[in-house]
């Protein structure tokens, strides 16, 4: 068995940040040893943090208790580019788009007035003027946020590879399929892999994905969370769609759904996904690729139909999956002493990895929570 002091399960987007910052803190070589287990090698497409861009707003529509995360999330975003030297994060703006009365927009501009964020509210026909990739009517409102923008996830998790590859203090062992989890007699946890390897440390963090709700159940732990299929892809479109011109979006449509997209980054093309449902799957279980389900472009194409008149034909599109929670709040606790648990991100995760991987990292280190965590907790769901 190898010992560390600490181990985390999953170097995804969670995982991965929070090895960072435990790789990154002054003094390495006096630091803590941590091991990160990977079923694959990160970066890779078979978790959270593919398909080239996530969205980071600050004027949070999903509830005013992340915008101080989100804050701290973005200046460790601008932090880890000052120190990489890379392009990471685009100041694209997001314009967050819906009827006026829709529950999502009514956050928007709560979170922004209780934060005093800046923030731009526009009818639908003026935000059609300000950015011609629009055609809006004046049934939709605009909420658009200047601060917020992209970022760019495989180049973020390439960048905290590279620096936990070259960390005196943090080891991470890919193709570790992590497949049972055992607490020790004299404390601590032992993590058993497909192939027989075992790693044991004090403290764990397990930010597997979907993994992670099936490796606490053989604990006697149960977690309320739900593997579900999400599709995105990538369409030809003119000079109108830049990212000087264009910025990131949400749009709540009472007919069509909830969708996110991108501007049209190095050629790439303007990306489009939908955020609510999708198709539920068990941990494990393959998934469908894109286009296998004829509602993967139909949905997209009705809300380019319906509001981007300048969105050409379909290049390619991808699959990825939310784990979701019932109230799509996160999921992030101690359910057993020493083993802290981060996950349920619900498809609105990864703007916030920076500020978590600090907060998971200092947990594992103090074996204190971050107050700031504590509406994240398992309780919740038992109340
Ligand atoms: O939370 O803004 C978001 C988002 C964009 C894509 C997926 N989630």
């Amino acid at each position: 068995t190898t010992r560390s002091d600490y181990l985390i399960i999953g170097g995804g987007s969670m995982g991965l940040a929070a090895a960072d910052y435990l790789a990154s803190r002054p003094d390495a070589s006096r630091q803590p040893s941590v091991q990160v287990l990977d079923a694959h090698s990160p970066p890779h497409d078979q978790g959270a943090h593919h398909g080239e861009t996530r969205l980071i707003r600050l004027a949070y529509g999903e509830g005013s208790g992340y915008v101080s995360l989100a804050m701290r999330a973005l200046d460790r975003w601008q932090e880890l580019e000052r120190e990489t030297g890379e392009s990471l994060f685009l100041p694209t703006g997001v314009l967050n788009l819906g009827p006026a009365a829709a529950p999502f927009i009514q956050q928007v501009e709560a979170s922004a007035r209780q934060y005093d964020l800046p923030l731009e509210r526009l009818g639908g026909e003026a935000a059609s003027e300000r950015w011609p990739g629009w055609a809006l009517d004046a049934s939709m409102r605009g909420a658009f946020e200047f601060r917020a923008g992209v970022l760019r996830v495989e180049r973020i998790l390439a960048s905290w590879r590279q620096r936990v590859d070259r960390s005196a203090n943090v080891t991470l062992t890919t193709g570790a399929q992590v497949t049972r989890l055992q607490p020790l007699a004299k404390g601590g946890f032992e993590a058993t892999c497909a192939d027989g390897r075992r790693f044991s440390a004090d403290r764990l963090l397990v930010s597997a994905g979907q993994h992670l709700a099936p490796l606490l159940a053989a604990l006697g732990i149960e977690l309320p969370l739900t593997r579900v299929r999400k599709t995105f892809a990538w369409f030809e479109a003119g000079a109108r769609y830049g990212p000087e011109s264009f910025p990131g979006f949400s749009l709540t449509d009472e007919e069509l759904g909830v969708y996110y997209g991108f501007p049209d980054i190095d050629g790439a093309g303007f990306k489009i996904g939908r955020h609510d449902s999708g198709q539920i799957l068990a941990p494990g279980e393959r998934m469908a690729a894109f286009g296998d389900y004829p509602d993967d472009i139909v949905e997209l194409q009705r809300v380019i139909d319906r509001y981007l008149p300048g969105v050409g034909a379909l290049r390619h599109g991808a699959v990825c999956q939310y784990i979701r929670t019932p109230d799509e709040h996160f999921l992030i606790d101690e359910p057993l002493p020493g083993l802290i648990v981060a996950g349920g991100f619900s498809g609105h995760g990864f703007k916030f990895a920076s500020a978590l991987g600090e907060s998971l990292g200092e947990w594992l280190v103090s074996g204190h929570a971050a107050p700031g965590l504590a509406g994240f907790r398992l309780g919740r769901f038992s109340k």
